[in-house]
């Protein structure tokens, strides 16, 4: 079906459950909530400032209310909308230890994994930050899930995606299977997420790398020799590429999703306690593995592992990540399976 800019999400995924026969309707159900809960934290991150929920939580608003901070919040709202969504048997959140069940009598079939707000450390200073969620069917038989139906495959995610709270909110979803990747950005004098990047494709080639260039004395020499190519002149003696980090995943990933990029956060000497890097599977790099494979991408770990073929161990396993343009992951891989 040919793709119309200016739809409703509503309206995009009603035609997409059209599309697929044996679709019940459950997953637009629980795709529609978590967008409400999407745009109650983007109002909440709008008014921030005002309300006085920058930094720490503690603190009483500029209407001697109680506060929660940012994260917290974000975090809250996704937990009480989707434990009585109806869909969902178990969730799990970046920001909880342990598995977070639904509510007595609202168990659903499918399970919810989220990041309700990548990018913390940008709160304060009005850099983009955003929501990642992650989709499974469950395997579990009877009313509440358990671990197990989190600890599922990237490979098996029937939906994932992210909010970006950025100069607009910006919803960028997949459900796999070639229906696409789709982006739509939120109309706040009408409260409507309205197509605006439709069918999106990741440039094969990238403009930009993404990485954390302060910690490269810690780098193992295959992250060194490929940055090092990458900062090459090309053949016309020109630079190739220009290097951002915002140090907010979501952020760098979405730039490079629209403009051809690829995004780093190998392992390294540093970080001892995290052997794997920074990121986790389930909330981080999973969901948005999934989206830049259907938008043409690559995502794999830094000894060349396809991210949505890893079995997660753990509810908060890290996984070293690049992802990005074809080519580039590549070349990555190139470099990181040399042996
Ligand atoms: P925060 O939520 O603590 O800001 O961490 C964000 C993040 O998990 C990811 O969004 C960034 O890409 C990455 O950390 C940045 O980490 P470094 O500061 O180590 O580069």
């Amino acid at each position: 079906m040919p793709k119309r800019k200016g739809i409703t999400v509503s309206r995009q995924l009603m035609d997409s459950q059209q599309m697929h026969p044996e679709a019940t309707g459950e997953l637009t159900g629980l795709l529609n909530e978590l967008i409400v809960a999407a745009k109650i934290i983007s109002a909440e991150v709008n008014m921030a400032g005002l309300a006085g929920i920058l930094g720490q939580s503690g603190k009483t608003n500029v209407q001697g209310e109680e506060v929660q901070k940012l994260d917290d919040f974000a975090n809250r709202t996704l937990k009480r909308r989707m434990e009585q969504c109806g869909y969902i048997c178990i969730m799990g959140s970046e920001e909880d230890d342990g598995v977070i069940p639904v509510l007595d009598g609202y168990e659903g079939k499918y399970t919810l994994a989220f990041d309700p707000l990548d990018g913390s450390s940008n709160i304060d200073v009005n850099v983009s930050i955003g929501t990642i969620f992650s989709v499974h069917r469950r395997k579990s038989e009877g009313k509440q899930g358990n671990m197990s139906d989190l600890l599922q495959k990237g490979s098996e995610q029937v939906a994932a995606g992210y909010i970006i709270y950025g100069s607009s909110t910006v919803l960028v979803y997949t459900t796999g299977h070639g229906d696409g990747v789709h982006g739509f950005t939120l109309d706040p004098s009408v409260g409507e997420f309205f197509l605006s990047h439709p069918d999106i494709k990741i440039p094969e080639q990238a403009k930009y790398y993404s990485i954390n260039e302060a910690y490269s004395r810690y780098w193992y020499d295959e992250t060194r020799d490929y940055i090092k190519k990458l900062k090459e002149m090309d053949e016309q003696g020109e630079r190739s590429y220009s290097l951002r980090y915002i140090g907010s995943l979501v952020s760098d990933f979405h730039r490079n999703l629209i403009k051809g990029g690829v995004f780093l956060y190998p392992r390294d000497k540093k970080s001892t306690d995290k052997p794997d890097g920074k990121l986790r599977l389930l909330y981080e790099a999973a969901p948005l593995a999934m989206v830049a494979e259907e938008a043409g991408g690559l995502a794999i770990t830094d000894d060349g592992r396809r991210i949505l073929d890893i079995e997660p161990k753990d509810l908060h396993q890290r996984v070293p990540l690049v992802i990005g343009s074809r080519d580039e992951v590549s070349l990555a891989k190139e470099y990181f399976t040399k042996g």
